[in-house]
């Protein structure tokens, strides 16, 4: 079907709310999708338009794996010039503290063994929306967060082929892509040694099976599993090995809460900042949708939980503002850093508005708070998830 002919009948069947219908796309189109001009990006929902930032609507969660075309997509200056990152232009370069710099090609990491590891990606930001006061930056609510397969090469493999010297501590990352204005510093980030020796710390060149999509990070990027999403570098060209942690705004200033809670906008003389690093336990209610309605008669709530390196014990819920908590059961696929499903059978007892809340606990006992510490940054938003329904008779 042409694009035209399609647009038209989409206006058609929107108007007679059947627009799910066009949506339903054969999956070699899907393939090709992730050019956000493209009716075939997915429904995502843009939060700012240059570059494009957009997030998931939190209904399309009930899958395990959220797929390439409804993955957020985020990044501070859009993607490279598409030959920067060609198979004939783009190398990495591995070097610093090393004592053999490598410039490797895509063949050149098909050498390294090859590891797939499923893991939630989210940005640091999701749920900034709902800090109070509110905070500047991309107002992401719930869905700046996915959960994928990552098939590429360990760090450590790579960086053991390159040899590191005895006072390496950081190594940093930086990506083909460039700000408009030379002025704005480039998106230059580090992580500690550790995590970069990490066996699940890894350079994927795959996502969901397919090539890494150009606005997801193509041809090779970080994957930190455990970690937020600004240490997933994308469009990767250089690692770099350091005795410090990586300089310049992106690492210095940016990414970074306090480490003892402040009041709002209280000013940080004083305060130490930290960057941020490892995800904070969290769960989100997919299914009913917010504002959504239910019939009077069993209800299967069904939502995704994930915290950081430790996997998520349990799931509850709440009907009555937090006051009681009734235990939701894991179900389907558990996998260290990836995201579980949870369900729960809900019989509302009569008609009318309900809130219904749900609270994550991990395994080293951190528990999902009715709201999130405030930080200058709106980072790490892991309060209580909340959607309102309405019951019918
Ligand atoms: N090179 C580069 N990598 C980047 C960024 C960027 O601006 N440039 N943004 C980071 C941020 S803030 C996020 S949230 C994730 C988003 O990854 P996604 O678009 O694949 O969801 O990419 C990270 N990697
Ligand atoms: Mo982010």
């Amino acid at each position: 079907m042409s694009l035209s002919r399609r647009a038209w009948l989409g206006k058609v069947l929107q108007g007679l709310g059947l627009s799910a219908l066009v949506s339903h796309r054969p999956v070699a189109a899907r393939a090709a999708g992730n050019d956000p001009s493209s009716n075939e990006s997915g429904p995502l929902i843009a939060r700012v338009t240059r570059p494009y930032d957009a997030e998931t609507p939190v209904r399309e969660f009930t899958s395990f794996l959220t797929p390439n075309h409804r993955f957020f997509v985020r990044s501070h200056f859009g993607p490279p010039a598409p030959e920067l990152i060609t198979e004939a232009n783009w190398k990495l370069r591995v070097g610093g503290l090393t004592d053999q710099p490598l410039e490797l090609t895509l063949k050149d990491l098909a050498q390294f063994e090859r590891v797939t590891i499923t893991a939630v990606v989210q940005c640091s930001g999701n749920g900034r929306a709902f800090h109070r006061p509110k905070v500047p930056g991309v107002q992401w609510e719930r869905g700046a967060v996915g959960n994928a397969q990552w098939t590429g090469v360990r760090l450590r493999d790579v960086l053991a082929k390159a040899g590191l010297r005895r006072n390496a501590k950081h190594v940093q990352f930086k990506g083909a892509d460039r700000p408009v204005v030379s002025s704005v510093p480039l998106f230059v980030r580090s992580i500690p040694l550790e995590k970069a020796l990490h066996p699940d710390t890894m350079l994927a060149y795959e996502m969901n099976g397919r090539p890494l999509p150009l606005l997801h990070g193509a041809p090779l990027r970080v994957i930190t599993p455990g970690w937020m999403a600004d240490s997933c570098i994308k469009w990767l060209t250089d690692i770099t090995v350091q005795a410090e942690e990586a300089k310049g705004y992106y690492m210095q200033t940016a990414y970074r809460v306090p480490v003892t809670a402040i009041q709002p906008n209280s000013g940080l003389p004083g305060t130490s900042m930290v960057p941020v690093e490892a995800m904070v336990v969290k769960s989100l209610i997919v299914s009913p949708v917010n504002d959504g309605q239910v019939g009077l008669v069993p209800v299967t709530i069904q939502g995704v939980a994930w915290s950081g390196e430790a996997s998520v014990a349990t799931v509850e819920l709440s009907f009555d503002e937090g006051k009681t908590w009734e235990p939701a059961r894991f179900v389907g696929e558990d996998e260290r850093y990836a995201w579980r499903r949870w369900q729960y059978v809900w019989k509302p007892k009569g008609p009318g508005s309900v809130a219904i809340l749900s609270r994550a606990t991990d395994a080293e006992g951190q528990v999902q708070p009715q709201s999130t510490p405030w930080n200058p940054s709106g980072f790490l938003w892991n309060g209580w998830d909340r959607v309102t329904v309405t019951v019918q008779a």
